[in-house]
């Protein structure tokens, strides 16, 4: 068997996700109610029989350590670990310059567990898969790398890079983020987009960046300078997410995988797991998504007034341990554990994270409210859109973003 090793690109600064971030690395941001954002893709490594997980940190790193530590633990005795590594400085006097510099400032974990194949993923997606078919193709296929694709509407292609692939599945072109993204043949509205996930055969991995970083001009970035160069004069494989399912998913959920690169597609995965019917179902047992256990009581949901005026109720949301209702009422909405709502206020398709109090009255609309913060009795928000850019942070989707602790008057 592979001995295999998972290194998980967490050190980015996340910037487009401010000001969730502006506390937090993005993959610590919360997502769904109960989960953070690295909870997924760890929990495919896992979920794939892959128990050994380097996770490199750089950005606000506390949050994201914390969570690895409580959460993530994994039998030592089996030799299974899911391990946050800091940027140390182990090259020079510089942080990370960019994603393949983070590898390369981490070789000697390389050098000492000595894998066949190693896994460089990102940390800031949201999907199901299973990662042990994208190894069986690259052995299959004796490639070097192998990086997963999925097509994206040729307007977002600018985001990516974008792949063109021969019917082998071998990589014929890679362009990092380009202006004027190539479509997909036969399909003018799609192109072939990158997931930031590759698969490396251990010798080209300390190979390349090994070059990398002997290369001054470089971007140190594994899409600009490795990929976009490595398919040129190696054996460089693509592997199809979206033709591949996993036991026990719903065949709509095949190919989903949200990059929540924005706050807007943010907001929109998490509003997409409070449909009746979701095409990504965190009920799905078989490949269950694995985050912190918690000690808080059930969720509880009071005051049923009989003229109806004031009711504690969620329909159509996600509502964590620990949450309150008491008296308000909640729609299309995920809230994470410790929030209350209290009597006659009404909360719509909105986002609260943990211990967030709603105050009587008030009235929350396609709002993200972060970590600790009190909305006073009365508020509107989400309804004048001159008067929460005033107050608040909105993104261009029109998603009202109040940051963590704010005191809000
Ligand atoms: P981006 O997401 O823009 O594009 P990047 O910002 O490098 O690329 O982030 C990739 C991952 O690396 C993230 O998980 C991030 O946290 C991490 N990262 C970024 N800078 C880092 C650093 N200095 N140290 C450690 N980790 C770092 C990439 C690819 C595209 C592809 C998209 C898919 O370059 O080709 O299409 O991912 O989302």
């Amino acid at each position: 068997m592979s001995k295999l090793l998972a290194m998980i690109l967490a050190g980015g600064a996340g910037t487009r996700l401010e000001p969730l971030t502006r506390e937090r690395a993005k993959p610590a941001v919360p997502f769904g109610g109960r989960y953070r954002i690295i909870d997924f893709v760890l929990s495919n490594f896992a979920n794939s029989g892959v128990y050994r997980m380097k996770v490199l940190t750089q950005y606000k790193s506390d949050s994201l350590n914390n969570h690895l530590s409580r959460a993530w633990r994994m039998t030592a005795f089996l030799g299974h670990y899911v391990e946050a590594v800091p940027a140390q400085m182990r090259t020079g006097l510089d942080w990370y310059k960019g994603s393949a510099d983070a590898i390369y400032q981490n070789l000697n974990i390389i050098t000492d567990e000595e894998p066949d194949h190693i896994f460089v993923f990102g940390a800031d997606h949201v999907y199901r898969m299973d990662v042990r078919k994208m190894l069986d193709f690259h052995i299959e296929r004796k490639a070097a790398c192998t990086v997963a694709a999925i097509p994206v509407p040729i307007e977002q292609g600018r985001e990516f890079g974008i792949i063109d692939v021969g019917p082998d599945g071998r990589m014929l072109q890679f362009l990092e983020k380009p202006k004027d993204p190539p479509p997909m043949p036969g399909n003018p509205k799609m192109c072939l987009a990158s997931m930031g996930n590759y698969l490396f055969s251990t010798d080209t991995l300390v190979k390349e960046v090994v070059r990398d970083a002997a290369d001054e001009k470089s971007a140190h970035d594994f899409g600009k300078s490795i990929i976009s160069e490595l398919y040129k004069h190696e054996p460089v494989y693509v592997y199809d997410f979206a033709q591949n399912t996993l036991s026990g998913q719903e065949d709509k959920e095949r190919g989903y995988w949200r990059d929540v690169g924005n706050i807007d597609v943010y907001y929109q995965s998490n509003m997409d797991l409070v449909e009746v019917d979701p095409i990504f179902n965190l009920y799905n047992d078989r490949w269950p998504i694995h985050t912190q256990p918690n000690n808080y009581p059930p969720a509880k949901f009071v005051f049923a007034d009989a003229d109806n005026k004031r009711v504690g109720k969620a329909t159509d949301s996600l509502v964590a341990e620990g949450c309150i209702i008491s008296g308000g009422s909640v729609h299309r909405s995920v809230l994470s554990p410790k929030v209350r709502v209290n009597s006659y206020s009404e909360v719509e398709d909105s986002i609260l994270f943990e211990n967030v109090t709603i105050g009587r009255r008030c009235r929350i609309k396609r709002a993200i409210i972060d970590k600790n913060v009190e909305i006073p009795p009365g508020m509107t928000i989400g309804y004048d859109a001159a008067e929460d850019k005033r107050r608040f942070h909105v993104t261009s989707g029109g998603v009202v973003v109040i940051p963590k602790g704010m005191k809000v008057t």
